[in-house]
């Protein structure tokens, strides 16, 4: 079984095979932090490989390797030049940190092949076996580490390949690999007309200010409704799960804004579903917005999504629909690094806002949504990928 794709400069190839055969420049273990050896991977690696690559681990790493770090040796006995040993993280429950190291383990590795001149590297599914990490999650957080590798314009190696070990492994990465697949739209962009998409944290922590919220949102639709533009407003609040509340209502005539708070906070798959489902409304459309602004405000942190809403998809669809669809997302977080959280799934540091979770901090967020809700729509198609929070916006 064997599957070749080319992810910009480099040649992505998924083999059903063994790690320890591979010939390449490079092939990756997936150790544990002593560096001991062990099962699976790591003991198909030095089995083959013979005793020289643990003594040359032992004495030029006594203090072994942490996780979602690598470190290289020689390849004894192998076909490959070097083995890079790496770290990946034990799998709890997705929300310990999990997905950074893993991702972590990757670009080491990527980074190790650089520099050692290596044209060609292979990767197990580091994680995925002994560490219990889930297969599909994991081939996710893999293949989105090569993309990124190669989009921040890093020399690479011109062959990744990934070495998979039973058939059902070898599927997973085989659809993880083809795109979030783009849905063609049957219609056109009608000319000025907009969609405010507003995607509303209603979990437990929201109980102090949910009326004040729920407040402002009516404030701001009520000094909206004259916009010079056909404006639609669809709602969906989250908690531990996705609550669509209205789609594409005329601004004139949304329903009052409720929030009803309890719960956790399933933000990660939330915005997927949201986000996916304007999508497919408007696909269907034979006259769709020309404009899209997708506003998410949450005030806690992500606790809550189904394992298989990975920051990494996220990432991906909301890269595509910025890209391809111009759609502006903005990003209100409340008690978090709203910056550093928003970055993680895709969204622009210039359109992430930090505010105070109080009846001020909520005034100034229906402010500043005004005013970009203006600025969106007075803007040219192509100038929206510059709307962004200005200095007007960033006051206190
Ligand atoms: N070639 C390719 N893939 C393999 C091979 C092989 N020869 N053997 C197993 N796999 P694991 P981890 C697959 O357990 O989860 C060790 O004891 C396997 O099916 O090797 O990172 C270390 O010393 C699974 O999908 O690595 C650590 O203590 C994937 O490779 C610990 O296990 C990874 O399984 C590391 O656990």
């Amino acid at each position: 079984m064997e599957k070749r794709t080319q992810i910009g400069n480099i040649t992505v190839e998924l083999l059903l095979g063994d790690i320890s055969e591979q010939e390449v420049d490079a092939i990756v273990n997936a150790a544990n932090r002593r560096l001991a050896g062990g099962g699976g991977v790591d003991g198909a690696i030095h089995r083959l490989g013979g005793p020289a690559i643990m003594a040359e681990t032992r004495q030029k790493y006594p203090n072994g390797c942490p996780t979602g770090f690598a470190v290289a040796t020689g390849a004894g006995n192998l076909a490959a030049k070097w083995v890079f040993h790496t770290v990946g993280p034990r799998y709890r429950d997705g929300l310990h940190g999990e997905e950074d190291a893993l991702r972590a383990c990757y670009q080491n590795c990527l980074r190790l092949a650089v520099e050692h001149g290596c044209q060609s590297i292979a990767f197990p599914a580091i994680a995925t076996g002994a560490y219990g990490y889930p297969i599909d999650e994991a081939a996710i957080v893999a293949l989105q580490a090569v993309r990124d590798f190669q989009s921040g314009e890093n020399p690479c190696p011109q062959l990744v390949r990934f070495v998979l070990f039973s058939g059902d492994d070898f599927k997973v990465y085989a659809r993880a690999l083809e795109p979030e697949p783009r849905r063609e739209y049957v219609g056109q962009a009608k000319p000025n007309t907009m969609s405010v998409c507003i995607l509303a944290d209603s979990s437990g922590s929201m109980a102090g200010i949910a009326d004040d919220m729920s407040g402002s949102l009516n404030t701001l639709m009520a000094e909206n409704r004259n916009l010079d533009a056909e404006v639609t407003v669809t709602y969906s609040t989250f908690s531990s799960n996705y609550q669509p509340q209205f789609a594409e209502k005329p601004i004139a005539e949304v329903p009052e804004f409720k929030i009803v708070p309890t719960n956790s906070t399933a933000l990660l798959e939330s915005a997927y579903t949201m986000i996916e489902e304007v999508d497919a409304r408007f696909a269907a459309l034979d006259a769709y917005p020309e404009k899209v602004l997708f506003v998410i405000v949450t005030d806690g942190m992500e606790n809550a999504s189904r394992p298989q809403y990975t920051r990494a998809r996220l990432f991906s669809l909301i890269e595509r629909q910025t890209k391809e669809r111009n759609w502006v997302f903005l990003y209100f977080g409340a008690n978090q690094d709203a910056i550093h959280e928003a970055a993680s799934f895709g969204i622009d540091a210039s359109r992430s806002m930090n505010y105070c979770a109080d009846r001020h901090g909520l005034e100034r967020n229906r402010e500043r949504l005004s005013r970009k809700m203006e600025q969106v729509m007075c803007c040219q198609q192509s100038a929206l990928g510059d709307v962004c929070f200005d200095d007007e916006d960033r006051k206190e």
